[in-house]
Order: C-alpha cells, then sequence, then structure tokens
C-alpha cells in the first residue's frame, strides 16, 4: 500500500463564541469537517483516490538484544475519522483505541457520529474488525466528539458489572452547540453495548453553549456511598463572568441503582474567577499525599501562576485533598515556577510508571520550544510544587518549526533503562516532516538529554505521536507495548 505525504488535512476548528476551543493537549478541537479541497490534492497517481483513515501503530518487544532493534513496529489503519486520537487502557483484558470523527458507515463524513473499539488482549490487532466490541452514540448525534475521553472501568450501578463512561463533549444540548454530554455505557456478561447505556448533561443551572463539559472524565466512588460517580470536567464550562466566558468548572454527577444521574449534584469553580483559566481541561484522581485517600487534582492551563490574581498567565494545576470539603477551594495550587505568559502548564497530567516508583508529570505547552515536562514525586501530608526534574528541548535540537510535545508516556522492559517517549506533532528533523518520537532514559532521580528514539516507524506522517500510550501485555508476553497514533493518516487507497 503506497501511502502519499498531504502536508495537512485542514480541519475546521470550534469557534465558540469568543474562543476557540482547545483540548487538554493545547491542540485545537476537532469539528466537523475535512477540507475536500486539501485532502484531494498532491496525488500522483490519478487512479487512486486519497483517504483519510488515521491508525496506530504497535511498538511490541521483540528481545532482540540490540536497543535500536528492540521493537517490532505494525501499524494499524484506521476507518477515518481521526482513529487512534484516543487509546485508553481499559484493564487486564481489553484496551480502548476512540476514532471521534468515525462515520457510520466508514468514510462518509457527513454521517460522523464516532465510534470506541474496544480490543481484547492476547494478540496484536491488524484492523478494527478485530475489535470485540464497538461503541457509539447511542442516538448516532453527529459530530459530537465521541471517544474524545474514556473514564473507568468503575460500576455505577453497583450491580457487579464494571461500566464504562465515555464523553460527547461537542454535543448539541437543548439547542446548544458544544454543551456536552456523558454517556454511560453499562456492563453486563457480554461488556458494554451501545443500546445498555444513558446520557448525562449539565442541568439549567450552569449549562450553556460551547461548555465542552465531559472533556475530562474521572470514574471512582467520589462520596463514599458503594456507587461509582463521574466528575466531568469542561475548560469553558461555569456561571458566565462580568464581560464574558467562564473559568472553567468540574461537575459531579452521582452514581445510583439506576445508573449514572442525568444531572450534576455539585460542582468545583476555581476561587479566581475570571475567564479562561480552562478549568477542568485535565484531572487525576489518585492518592498524591499518600494518606491512604484519594486527592482530586484539576488541570487548569490558562490560569495565572499559582491561581493568584493578576500574577502571569502560564497555567496552574489545582490540588483538592481528599476527606476535605473541596468546594472550599484547592488545598494547593502549583505552577511551573519558570512559567512565562503564553505557557500552557497542565496542558497534559499524568502518572509516568518506572520500575520502581511513579512519577506525576504535567506538561507545558506554549512559549517554550518544544513543549516541557516536569516529574514530581509524590511524599508524605504534601502535595508536589517543586519538580524534581524537568525534560529539555531546545532550539537546538532542531526538530522543526511548530513542534511540541503532544503525548508521552514511559516504557520499561528490563534490562533497558526505562525510557521516556514523547510524541510531537510535527516533530521533524527536515522540513516536510510530520511525527516523530523522542526519548530519553527515565530513573528515578534523573532524566537524561533527550535523543530521536532509536526506533521509528516506517512512515511517521498523519500527525504521527498525537498520542503516546503504554499498554501492558497486549500481545501475551507479558511484557508492555508503546501504542503511538496518527489520527490524520492519509493512504492513497484502501
Ligand atoms: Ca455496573
Ligand atoms: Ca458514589
Ligand atoms: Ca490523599
Amino acid at each position: 500500500m503506497k501511502k502519499v505525504f498531504i502536508s495537512i488535512v485542514a480541519l475546521l476548528l470550534i469557534s465558540c463564541g469568543n474562543s476557540v476551543t482547545k483540548t487538554n493537549d493545547g491542540d485545537s478541537v476537532i469539528a466537523s469537517a475535512i477540507d475536500e479541497d486539501e485532502s484531494s490534492q498532491t496525488d500522483e497517481d490519478n487512479d487512486s483516490m486519497p483517504i483519510q483513515t488515521g491508525g496506530v501503530t504497535f511498538f511490541t518487544y521483540n528481545e532482540n538484544s540490540d536497543e535500536s532493534q528492540m521493537f517490532t513496529s505494525s501499524e494499524m489503519l484506521g476507518k477515518g475519522g481521526f482513529f487512534g486520537y484516543t487509546i485508553y487502557p481499559i484493564n487486564d483484558t481489553y484496551y480502548a483505541i476512540g476514532a471521534l470523527h468515525e462515520s457510520t458507515p466508514p468514510f462518509d463524513f457527513s454521517k460522523a457520529s464516532g465510534a470506541l473499539y474496544i480490543f481484547k488482549k492476547g494478540t496484536i490487532p491488524t484492523t478494527p474488525d478485530d475489535a470485540v466490541m464497538v461503541l457509539h452514540h447511542p442516538e448516532n448525534a453527529l459530530n459530537v466528539g465521541f471517544s474524545f475521553a474514556v473514564a473507568g472501568p468503575c460500576d455505577i450501578n453497583n450491580d457487579g458489572n464494571e461500566d464504562l463512561v465515555v464523553s460527547a463533549h461537542l454535543a448539541t444540548v437543548a439547542g446548544l452547540a458544544a454543551a456536552g454530554q456523558i454517556i454511560t455505557f453499562y456492563g453486563d456478561a457480554d461488556g458494554w453495548k451501545t443500546e445498555n447505556s444513558s446520557i448525562s448533561y449539565l442541568s439549567e443551572s450552569y449549562i450553556d453553549k460551547s461548555d465542552v463539559m465531559g472533556q475530562s472524565l474521572i470514574c471512582a466512588d467520589i462520596d463514599g456511598d458503594s456507587y461509582a460517580d463521574i466528575l466531568a470536567g469542561g475548560q469553558n464550562a461555569g456561571p458566565a463572568i462580568v464581560g464574558g466566558g467562564s473559568s472553567g468548572m468540574v461537575a459531579f454527577f452521582a452514581g445510583g441503582n439506576t445508573g449514572l444521574a442525568e444531572h450534576e449534584s455539585w460542582v468545583l469553580l476555581p476561587k479566581l474567577q475570571e475567564k479562561a483559566l480552562y478549568f477542568g481541561a485535565t484531572m487525576l484522581y489518585a492518592d498524591f499525599d499518600l494518606d491512604g485517600t484519594s486527592d482530586l487534582v484539576v488541570g487548569a492551563w490558562g490560569a495565572p501562576k499559582n491561581g493568584e490574581k493578576d500574577a502571569v498567565k502560564s497555567g496552574a494545576v489545582y490540588f483538592y485533598k481528599g476527606g476535605d470539603d473541596w468546594q472550599i477551594g484547592a488545598t494547593t495550587i502549583t505552577s511551573d515556577s519558570e512559567g512565562e505568559a503564553g505557557d500552557s502548564y497542565g496542558s497534559v497530567i499524568k502518572f509516568v510508571p518506572t520500575p520502581t516508583m511513579p512519577f506525576f508529570s504535567v506538561l507545558t505547552t506554549g512559549n517554550g520550544a518544544y513543549g516541557k515536562v516536569s516529574f514530581y514525586t509524590l511524599s508524605s501530608n504534601a502535595f508536589p510544587t517543586t519538580p524534581l526534574f524537568a525534560t529539555s528541548l531546545s532550539s537546538d535540537d532542531n526538530l522543526g518549526d511548530d513542534a511540541t510535545i503532544t503525548s508521552y508516556d514511559t516504557i520499561a522492559i528490563p534490562p533497558y533503562q526505562p525510557l521516556f517517549v514523547a510524541g510531537g506533532k510535527h516533530f521533524s528533523q527536515e522540513d516536510g516532516g510530520d511525527g516523530l518520537l523522542y526519548c530519553w532514559d527515565i530513573s528515578d532521580t534523573n532524566i537524561s538529554n533527550g535523543r530521536v528514539c532509536p526506533w521509528q516507524p516506517e512512515i511517521s506522517t498523519g500527525g504521527f505521536g498525537a498520542t503516546v500510550q503504554t499498554i501492558e501485555n497486549i500481545d501475551a508476553s507479558g511484557q508492555p507495548t508503546l501504542l503511538v497514533s496518527a489520527p490524520e493518516l492519509i493512504v492513497d487507497s484502501l
């Protein structure tokens, strides 16, 4: 199969009131259309029809003692709709790959309702048809961003079967475009089905156009009543601020014996009520201060430093201590002390494991060349404020203009040094390239200088590196596999 290089598939950006919605990776939200003039040009073979498939490369450990050949790569093409935009490790049995703009039938982008493919571990799949389940928006609503975020498995209705929660953050609700929905798929003995689902969204008290509620999701029993609940973030949600805009908001939807509540029962707002803090764009739920109780972390990549009024707007991360009343306010707010105006600290927050400990990591995109990832260790009775170390990439690394870290993870295969792997859409070593993986050796105490990973896919185009995710034991070898997506991949024919 011949692949063609097309400079870009033009993505129309959704314009939400006065602001363009940005996703948690700092990228602009994909809206509803592909520019057909762009996607049909530059192909030299008149008999073929370029088609946007998207795709995911699986890097599988092959026991080669030469580090440069430690992985075998295999590429799975999608069926359009930015296949690979989401890669989600569900549990020991399943993992999921999303295509938030996929059509039913495929490649008819006027019918783009999105799809979430669920694969069973055991062998490396070769086509989306190898999926054991495919979930869709229950009403087949179009252009809703279905699968942008996934949470669970967790038991929302406490019936002993794990449930899966998927966002449609661009869904129109009551005529309000991109207000956002949260879809709960209730598990039974056969797994998850589109038919066995419910839709939740903000109540009239809060809902507004462009909220993008559901852009981030946490599923856990937050209130301790044995039903798992949902915390949903929407970076443009929240009460309207004088002069326009909102701060961003996190909303709590309660689980119960009939499923997830249709509407929120309470919300979290940053104390500083200013527009465009993008509070809620990212979230994590874990025991950050090691006191045995899980805590909530909320990213706000547009917030001023440490959440303080009139400080430089370089992004902030809000910690809420488990057991406390979160509505009083955050326990600690952390920022990059070196952050500059226009930086977006908190655009990704993630735990990255090494063999002996997990690091809490925060991505800063923006003015800093190529982006920066800060790594924090956890310690008792305190929330992280000072990173142990951070990646360094500068213009000396020559990774091309307009390149920034988009997504990352670690992969550890003893006896190799654990690697920190970052994908950068538009990372390149020469003009015209598009996507490249960058590697650092990482340990519990330090990180090396970065280098181009010694292994790359055969062709790294189509936004390669947009999502980087390690998933354990896909191939039944006991070793992790690194999955890297190229959601905009175009091939000349199928
Ligand atoms: Ca259940
Ligand atoms: Ca609960
Ligand atoms: Ca805690």
